[in-house]
């Protein structure tokens, strides 16, 4: 049976959605106080994407439900230019909380390439076109997860090869599969690779969120290292500032950030913050601190200097929308583009927390923006009882702990996320971290800066081009290694 809730309503407003899209909001990942950007790949011109025509197939809603047989209907992408036909490898690149508008063409396109392989992509669960149902209220999100969502993966990987076999006339064949993935996405793949080591050859994990974490303070930290002494010390006046001038008039302030819709204090602060890690996070450092480091020097306004990054680069050119802070909005249940701010926050609130709360000493961003802060909102967003379990989540998948194997772990040296990433290396789950300059979210598959894309994850713009082809050429070998090892696996099967 197929339906979306309530009684078989399951029209979703497509055409709304397309009408929403906003130019620069495709592809893959999410917001900052997400692990991750939507608004990575730039516009929806060709040729960042390898292909946006769109399939769908039947997933089940509930996979942990004896009683539960529902269906919905899950949107996915094929890109088989490179493939060698019929028993290439067939890469799956893990979509995550955000629309799924297509492949993204990033360094992906250059690895399909060089194995011949196939790449395919499904959209996670509830994000995009792929929502169960046409109302978000609390109570409907209850199949949103990341258990689920692995589930999801496995169930589209068999139908998929299935249906290969089914078009190549044969039975029983198995191609080689290896799973990709940035941030949450990123720890997706390596979570795939562990609950199902037998669907994938092998992972790339790359930024990959693998730790859930409750007062996620290192965040904070990090954005004081990679911003270094000088810019920290103009962020950290900036916001001394700005709160002194909220405490007398918040109405002025806040319309000067072009936020003036945030009623809630913590909604501003937390705006404010994001808007500082996003230059770390996808590789853009001196669009923040040039200016702030200026004006501090020149004994200019260091709020007027801030609130004209935030509205020229976050809210301008990275194309953030300040109602993504905005409590109201995220109550907000209606099926839309933008319903990505409320699903994550979901998951934010029921499985992984990455709190990004200030530190209690030295933080960068604004002490306002504490646990109780996310916790209130939490409880405001989704009703009373919805708070993180951050230990069951670490339980479940053991956290830095990941009991995996043939799992390719990397991190951005800037990153502030790289903290609730897989801490060390070992020979089965290796781990690289980029470092340079602009290396934040993702510079492995992406390049610098991480947003907007850079074809084919070009890393001619990162400081150190040397350090990102060097994990690349890691990269290939262990993925090299462990197609061939699947390989030699499935021929003595026979
Ligand atoms: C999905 O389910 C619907 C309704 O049961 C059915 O009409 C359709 O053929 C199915 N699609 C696929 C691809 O199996
Ligand atoms: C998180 O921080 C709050 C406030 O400092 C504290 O009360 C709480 O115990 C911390 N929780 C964890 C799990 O560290
Ligand atoms: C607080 O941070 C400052 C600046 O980084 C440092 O010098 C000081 O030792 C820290 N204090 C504590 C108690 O950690
Ligand atoms: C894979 C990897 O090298 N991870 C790094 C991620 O960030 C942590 C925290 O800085 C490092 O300790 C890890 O080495």
């Amino acid at each position: 049976m197929m339906m979306r809730q309530e009684e078989g309503s399951m029209i979703l407003p497509w055409l709304l959605l397309f009408l929403l899209f906003s130019s620069f909001s495709d592809g893959l990942g999410l917001l900052t106080s997400h692990p991750m950007l939507d608004r990575l790949s730039g516009s929806s011109s060709s040729g960042n994407y390898l292909t946006q025509k769109e399939f769908w197939f039947n997933q089940t809603l509930d996979h942990f439900s004896p009683f539960d047989h529902r269906q919905f209907q899950q949107r996915y992408y094929e890109f088989l230019d490179h493939f060698r036909l019929p028993d290439g490898p067939i890469f799956l690149k893990i979509c995550g909380e955000s629309s799924c508008n297509g492949i993204t063409n990033d360094y992906i396109s250059v690895l399909a390439k060089k194995f011949g392989a196939a790449v395919v992509s499904l959209e996670h669960r509830y994000y995009g076109k792929s929502s169960p149902f046409n109302s978000l209220k609390t109570e409907n999100l209850r199949y949103l997860s990341s258990k689920q969502a692995l589930f999801d993966l496995a169930v589209f990987r068999q139908y998929y090869q299935e249906s290969l076999n089914s078009k190549s006339n044969r039975e029983n064949v198995e191609n080689p599969w290896f799973v990709f993935g940035v941030s949450y996405p990123g720890a997706l793949s390596a979570w795939f690779r562990l609950k199902f080591p037998h669907l994938t050859c092998g992972s790339l994990a790359s930024s990959a969120v693998v730790l859930a974490v409750y007062n996620y303070t290192e965040f904070d930290k990090q954005i004081g290292e990679s911003a270094g002494a000088e810019c920290k010390a103009a962020l950290q006046e900036t916001n001394e500032l700005v709160e002194q001038r909220l405490a007398t008039d918040a109405k002025a302030v806040k319309t000067l950030f072009g936020a003036a819709e945030l009623e809630i204090d913590g909604d501003f602060f937390y705006f404010l913050a994001d808007a500082a890690a996003i230059a770390f996070q996808y590789g853009n450092p001196d669009k923040l601190c040039s200016p702030l480091v200026e004006a501090k020097k020149a004994g200019d306004d260091l709020v007027d200097a801030y609130a004209k990054y935030v509205k020229e680069y976050y809210l301008g050119s990275f194309g953030v929308n300040v109602q993504t802070y905005n409590q109201k909005h995220l109550k907000n249940t209606a099926v839309s583009e933008d319903s990505a701010d409320r699903l994550w926050w979901f998951q934010v609130c029921t499985e992984v927390a990455y709190f990004q709360v200030a530190p209690l000493n030295d933080s960068v961003r604004s002490t306002k923006v504490d646990t109780r802060y996310h916790l209130d909102l939490c409880k405001n967003v989704f009703g009373e009882g919805i708070y993180p379990d951050v230990a069951a989540t670490n339980i479940y998948y053991g956290g830095t702990k990941i009991a995996g194997s043939k799992i390719v772990f990397t991190n951005g040296s800037q990153d502030p996320w790289r903290h609730a990433s897989k801490q060390t290396s070992s020979t089965d789950m290796p781990s690289y971290t980029i470092s340079c300059h602009n290396c934040g979210h993702g510079t492995d598959l992406r390049g610098c800066p991480q947003a907007p894309l850079n074809i084919e994850g070009n890393a001619e713009k990162c400081s150190s081009p040397d350090a990102v082809n060097k994990v690349r050429q890691q990269i290939v070998e262990h993925i090299d290694l462990w197609l061939s090892q699947c390989q030699d696996a499935a021929r003595s099967a026979i």
